[in-house]
């Protein structure tokens, strides 16, 4: 099973992309990406791959300009930032996201080591009032992502922060999360292709530890 999510915030090859699509879960689009190449651009760049996109456009807005941002580029899913909260802000989205058949995912904590998870508490409420897709949690910080997967044991979770920022390929995955998302250690290597293979036999090798580690 595909466990990994590329992160895209800059240009890989369309052909590397093609090879690499049969190995991920989906892409991630990030906004830096979205800057380089603008709206056809990315288009372009993805045209014929088939993996599901997520947009990573950073949104934490009112509900009309995160539907304007949205609207100008298609996807399978939206990453939002829970802390904006809910009328007037992730209502409106939601509303707008259902209408198109689109997937909300609502950022709940985040993988950089000045993120303060005391206002976890609100998130998750917010989390449960809009009732999204999945959650964005971090793979850096084991223990807020186990907290998530209990508190949302049905919600797709997928979580960064693995390779540069210092999770190991797989850890995330053992503490609850569905999906790692990788951007530099695929994007900035030099074969993109059997970096994605390596870090998916990690992961395999990862689940099965800590999967019999659970069995003793
Ligand atoms: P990288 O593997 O290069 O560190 O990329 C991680 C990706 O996930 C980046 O696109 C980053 O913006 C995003 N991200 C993150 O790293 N931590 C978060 O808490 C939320 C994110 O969206």
């Amino acid at each position: 099973m595909n466990r990994i999510i590329l992160a895209l915030d800059e240009v890989i090859q369309r052909d590397k992309i093609m090879q690499i699509q049969e190995y991920i879960y989906a892409v991630k689009i990030g906004y830096p990406l979205l800057l380089q190449l603008g709206v056809g651009g990315v288009n372009e760049l993805l045209s014929g791959v088939k993996v599901k996109r997520i947009l990573d456009l950073k949104l934490a807005d009112i509900g009309n300009t995160m539907i304007k941002i949205v609207s100008k580029i298609p996807g399978d899913g939206v990453i939002a930032h829970a802390f904006i909260g809910v009328e007037g802000a992730l209502d409106e989205l939601k509303r707008f996201l259902d209408s198109t058949g689109e997937k909300l995912y609502l950022l709940l904590s985040m993988s950089h080591i000045g993120w303060n998870d005391s206002f976890y508490d609100y998130l998750k409420d917010v989390a449960n009032e809009i009732k999204p897709y999945g959650i964005v949690a971090p793979a850096t910080r084991s223990g807020i992502l186990q907290k998530i997967r209990h508190d949302f044991p049905s919600l797709e979770i997928i979580s960064p922060g693995v390779g540069v920022q210092g999770s190991l390929p797989g850890d995330a995955l053992c503490n609850g999360a569905d999906y790692e998302i990788i951007g530099r250690s695929i994007y900035s290597s030099l074969d993109p292709i059997g970096k994605v293979k390596e870090i998916s036999k990690l992961q395999e090798e990862r689940i099965l530890e800590c999967k019999g580690a659970k069995g003793r």
